[in-house]
């Protein structure tokens, strides 16, 4: 368990195909969160899991991934960049007193 000091939330945020998830993937290898690299393309992101995500190689859902570097607790939202999609983008960033608007 991660002191509150130590915890570091990051959203990632852009246009679609702008690499989000790929840099997930990417950190998440790079800290040892996983031990293999995910990739959008080959279907085998962790984060991309849904059948329509991997069919379409485009994030639906916001994905929350974990890794620690440094002695701290990164916590990452790989957000979708798609139009259709940006729903679930927006809600990563809204303020908890913003929600009732
Ligand atoms: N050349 C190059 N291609 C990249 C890089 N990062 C991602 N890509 C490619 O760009 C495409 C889209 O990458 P994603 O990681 O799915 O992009 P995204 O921002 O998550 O896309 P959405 O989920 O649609 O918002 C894939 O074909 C990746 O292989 C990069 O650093 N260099
Ligand atoms: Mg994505």
């Amino acid at each position: 368990m991660a002191d509150t000091g130590d915890i570091r939330n990051i959203v990632l945020l852009g246009h679609g195909g702008s690499g989000k998830t790929s840099l997930t993937e990417a950190i998440l290898h790079k800290t040892g969160a996983t031990n293999r690299l995910g990739s959008v393309d080959e279907q085998t992101s962790i984060c991309d899991y849904y059948d329509e995500e991997k069919e379409h190689q485009h994030s639906i859902a916001s994905a929350i991934a974990h890794a620690e570097h440094g002695g701290k607790l990164i916590n990452i939202i790989d957000a979708p960049g798609y139009p259709d999609f940006i729903g679930p983008a927006i809600r990563r960033y809204r303020l908890p007193r913003q929600q009732s608007l």
